[in-house]
């Protein structure tokens, strides 16, 4: 029988960010995983250049999570988390408290990163209105910044394409600071680029014409990874963090792609020296094997909602926040980053990545090459028949000849996971070199 003849039918899964017909047409279909590796459902080896979707951290087939997750399942397969308990959530939330950044010590759970970044929001704005400051009821993301798909997510969030058809129902009150991405000065940088830490002033500039006094937070990834890779230049996050610090106004990091490693040490937080009051997480916390997403939250801000009434401090939560499976994964996961030293792999091959990635540079149609901790782009011109079509070739070229990398228009992203080697970086940049050279 042709592995093609055991494959279910495809019609009736809508695909998520994904074009379904074209997809469907041609099919690339994953069938299993382990270490660097995926293997296609025709038998192929794929070198996971994107951890997942920048998700799995420490590589794939991991034994030591799925005993823990299949222990876990048999033992107590779920508990509700409202007004009750199980002791897996405070553990968890403890183990998280010791690697957080200084202060960001209490852990609220969700399912995911939309979830994670949707909670930060609610909770900035509950916190503002805890302590007497109401009016504070503004937020600011900034242009190209990814949030998840959560209608607060979307409103912070500033990418066009994500908002376009939901343009009348976002939420009311958003502003967006300008993006960072500059490859007129900052083109084929090593590491953060050195341009445009003045673009964090624009938020005096928001201050002035909403007033402090009306703006609850600002939110960033300290570097947007959806939006093409853009990086924070060199003292852009100190900026941001001095502004809002003056002005009472939160700073929300949403480090769902920087966490767990990817730039190291555990959040870019701690690799760029900046504390933000509270913290979006999701993805690496579980190594992407079971759904988790958590928010860091300072502990002064925790300590307001405790110092308010008795009763339930915040009207917010999900079915799901905890889960027994969820906390069992993450568990295992900060065991392996721990005992296997991942958040300083990032940090060791970061000169190697950087260099075998500046190392593409001449290639047809390059126009700027990014990296920093274990995180890459390259980015093209757009091919004049239309803008996407030549990352989406060389995505797919890859991907027929072992190698998996994401594509966001025109740029192509690479994150391979924190376990990856020198060997199988220089192959993972044969194979994308190859592609350039065949379809750019
Ligand atoms: N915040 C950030 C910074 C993210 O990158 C989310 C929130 C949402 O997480 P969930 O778990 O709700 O999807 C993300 C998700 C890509 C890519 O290739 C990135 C994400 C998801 C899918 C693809 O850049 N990030």
């Amino acid at each position: 029988m042709s592995m093609e003849a055991t494959l279910p039918a495809l019609d009736d899964f809508w695909m998520p960010f994904t074009a379904n017909r074209q997809f469907k047409a041609s099919p690339r279909l994953l069938a299993s995983a382990e270490g660097l590796f995926y293997r296609s459902v025709d038998g192929r080896q794929i070198l996971d250049g994107c951890a997942g979707l920048w998700c799995c951290n420490a590589g794939h087939g991991r034994a030591e999570i799925a005993e823990a997750v299949s222990r876990q399942i048999r033992q107590l397969d779920y508990a509700p988390s409202f007004q009750m308990g199980h002791p897996l959530p405070f553990e968890l939330a403890s183990r998280l408290a010791a690697i957080a950044p200084p202060g960001l010590n209490k852990l609220f759970f969700t399912n995911s990163g939309s979830e994670a970044a949707d909670t930060a929001l609610k909770i900035a704005l509950a916190y503002q209105r805890a302590i007497g400051q109401g009016t504070r009821t503004r937020l600011i993301g900034r242009e190209l910044g990814y949030h998840g798909v959560g209608f607060g997510g979307i409103s912070v969030g500033g990418m066009g394409g994500n908002r376009k058809a939901f343009s009348a129902s976002l939420l009311p009150g958003v502003d967006h600071l300008p993006h960072t991405l500059d490859i007129e000065r900052n083109a084929f940088s090593r590491g953060l680029p050195l341009h445009g830490a003045e673009r964090a002033d624009e938020l005096e500039r928001l201050v002035t014409l909403h007033g402090a006094e009306n703006i609850a937070a600002v939110i960033v990834e300290p570097l947007s990874g959806s939006g093409g890779v853009i990086l924070p230049p060199l003292g852009y996050l100190q900026r941001l963090r001095e502004i809002t610090r003056r002005h009472g106004i939160l700073l929300i990091f949403d480090e769902v792609i920087t966490g767990f490693g990817r730039v190291g040490e555990a959040f870019a937080a701690q690799r760029w020296g900046v504390t933000p009051d509270l913290l979006a997480s999701a993805k690496g916390l579980t190594n992407g094997t079971v759904p988790m997403g958590a928010v860091f939250v300072d502990e002064r801000i925790f300590e307001a909602f405790m110092d308010g009434p008795q009763g339930i401090e915040l009207f917010h939560g999900y079915t799901y926040s905890g889960h027994p499976l969820a906390c069992a994964a993450a568990l295992a996961t900060l065991d392996i980053y721990q005992r296997e030293g991942l958040f300083q792999r990032a940090i060791e091959l970061e000169d190697y990545w950087g260099e075998a990635l500046l190392n593409l540079r001449g290639l047809p149609h390059i126009v700027d090459i990014r990296n920093v901790g274990l995180v890459g782009a390259v980015q093209f011109a757009s091919d004049p028949a239309g803008a996407g079509l030549r990352g989406y070739r060389i995505f797919e070229r890859c991907f027929q000849q072992g190698a998996l990398v994401r594509c966001s228009g025109d740029t192509l992203a690479l994150s391979p996971p924190l376990t990856i080697d020198r060997a199988h970086i220089d192959r993972l940049l044969e194979t994308l070199a190859t592609a350039i050279r065949a379809v750019a």
